[in-house]
């Protein structure tokens, strides 16, 4: 095993219990909807995004622990994401992580409910004490949360490509523009949020959110082409689902092998934004690598 794969473990497993911990136990007349957000939430999946909020934490020092609350708050935003998208209003989903979609294990206004009671949780997350002990530092956490989710980040990014299917002919700044809002904005949060509960300075914070939009792009190019090439096996969600909706992707644009090259050139340059920084920054350099060669 690699040190990043190891690395990438350890925190997938550390989120994974903060995850348990934080997330309310079934019980009373409300259990169904606390059971599925614990159903979604506790499903696997590569808590890429908690790793990225860990690592960009060690760069100021901040304890883990704190960093990990951050990292499960992002992974309730991004699990709520997912059981929205899979609903049969939007991509109409049946397998994710492996597992039947949330509104095929229960029903679809669980789903909703269960994806809405994620999405607040993160903030009651972020907002309790034990995530850091600076009340203006966790008001700055949630304010940049909420921007990067809402209806200029993520939810704004998934309307544009709900509007685009069956508009094969997008251009490349206009996907460029959806992916940076639908997948990229959750990235920038998560390497940024080291940084704002760090105190950094402007100068580290641009660095990391230059990192972060350039592995953002890298990820979603990557993810297309893992749409057109890969398994549902490996996967855990059903490939083939951009051409299925005669979406213009990345993949439809260049073609494949550009859309190759073109990620390869963009994690290159995610790495080269990190040269300010010292070997704290070692994982982050290798996550990019990861984040292209990735096969799920
Ligand atoms: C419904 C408000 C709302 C937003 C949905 C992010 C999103 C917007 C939809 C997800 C659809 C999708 C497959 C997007 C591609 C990029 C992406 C977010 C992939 C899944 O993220 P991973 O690979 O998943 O990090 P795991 O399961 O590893 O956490």
């Amino acid at each position: 095993m690699s040190d990043l794969t190891q690395a990438m473990a350890d925190i997938a497993e550390k989120t994974e219990r903060t995850l348990k911990n934080l997330l309310p136990s079934p019980d009373g007349p409300e259990a169904q909807v606390l059971e599925a957000m614990r159903y979604a939430a506790l499903a696997g999946g590569k808590r890429l995004r908690p790793f990225l909020a860990v690592q960009s934490g060690r760069l100021f020092d901040v304890d883990d622990q704190n960093m990990l609350r951050i990292g499960a708050a992002l992974e309730c935003v991004h699990t709520y994401s997912l059981v929205h998208d899979d609903l049969p209003c939007m991509d109409d989903d049946d397998l994710r992580r492996g597992k039947p979609t949330t509104h095929l294990e229960y029903d679809e206004a669980t789903a909703v409910l269960a994806g809405d009671a994620l999405l607040t949780i993160a903030f009651e997350i972020l907002s309790n004490e034990a995530t850091h002990s600076d009340p203006y530092i966790r008001c700055k956490l949630v304010s940049h949360l909420a921007s990067a989710s809402g209806g200029q980040g993520m939810v704004g990014g998934q309307m544009i490509d709900l509007l685009a299917e069956n508009e094969p002919d997008l251009d490349i700044g206009t996907i460029t523009r959806l992916q940076r809002m639908k997948t990229g904005a959750l990235f920038v949060f998560a390497c940024e949020a080291g940084a704002i509960a760090g105190r950094a300075s402007d100068r580290a914070l641009g660095s990391l959110n230059a990192y972060a939009h350039d592995l953002g792009l890298a990820f979603q190019i990557t993810d297309d082409l893992l749409d057109s090439e890969g398994t549902a096996e490996a996967l855990g969600k059903t490939p083939g689902k951009d051409e299925e909706a005669g979406k213009a992707t990345f993949v439809t644009i260049l073609g494949k092998e550009r859309a190759k090259s073109q990620a390869r050139l963009l994690a290159n340059q995610a790495v080269a934004h990190l040269d300010s920084f010292d070997e704290r920054a070692d994982f982050l350099r290798a996550v990019a690598e990861f984040v292209v060669e990735r096969d799920r």
